[in-house]
């Protein structure tokens, strides 16, 4: 799939259906950039980036994702760069993770703000991720994007709390949703230990 850039910058949302993977590796390089200011005459403002919503029920493979929605350039003077755009994840779980300290081979997230001919930026733009609690929940349980120790750590750490340790318990770490935090919960980690 290939964008040219508009004059308005392009907004994007996108529901998959069904409880499958969504690898965009189709969307490589797309860019919601917003336009760069014009040099004819006294020069324009630079636009603002677009918005990337995207809705996944299963998992969200970030491993070769590019997004990048960066403010356009201004050359109007005194008038900052255009904004960073908004790139929102609804997911149920990720496969390896744009920013969580383990980046994605590949995967790359871009929405910084425009300059400006006075050096006056923009705002930068934001990214949000919105896991859901659907059950069964995703067995990284840390949310990292990767199934390693620190999942079943997670789990031992908080072994046998049930809903009641209210200071304890931890709704992530009951994968299955009965309330408990036992081997049931350690043997979905188990099944899907590095496998991301
Ligand atoms: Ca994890
Ligand atoms: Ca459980």
């Amino acid at each position: 799939m290939t964008f040219r850039r508009a004059i308005l910058s392009l907004s994007l949302a996108l529901a998959v259906v069904g409880y499958s993977s969504f690898v965009p590796s189709s969307f490589a390089s797309s860019g919601w950039d917003g336009v760069n200011g014009s040099y004819d005459g006294a020069g324009t403002r630079g636009g603002n980036a677009g918005v990337v919503n995207i809705t996944v029920p299963g998992l969200f493979n970030t491993t070769n994702a590019r997004f990048i929605g960066k403010g356009g350039y201004t050359t109007l003077s005194g008038t900052a760069g255009g904004n960073g755009g908004v790139f929102q994840i609804n997911y149920h779980g990720l496969v390896r993770n744009f920013t969580g300290g383990i980046p994605s081979p590949n995967g790359y997230l871009n929405f910084t703000f425009g300059g400006s001919t006075d050096g006056l930026n923009g705002s930068a733009g934001s990214i949000v991720y919105v896991k859901d609690s659907v059950c069964p929940r995703d067995a990284d349980v840390t949310g990292e994007g990767r199934i390693t120790v620190s999942d079943s750590g997670s789990i031992v750490n908080t072994y046998n709390n049930v809903t009641s340790d209210v200071s304890t318990f931890i709704d992530a770490y009951d994968i299955n949703c009965d309330g408990i935090i036992n081997v049931i919960d350690l043997a979905r980690v188990g099944f899907e230990f590095g496998t991301r």
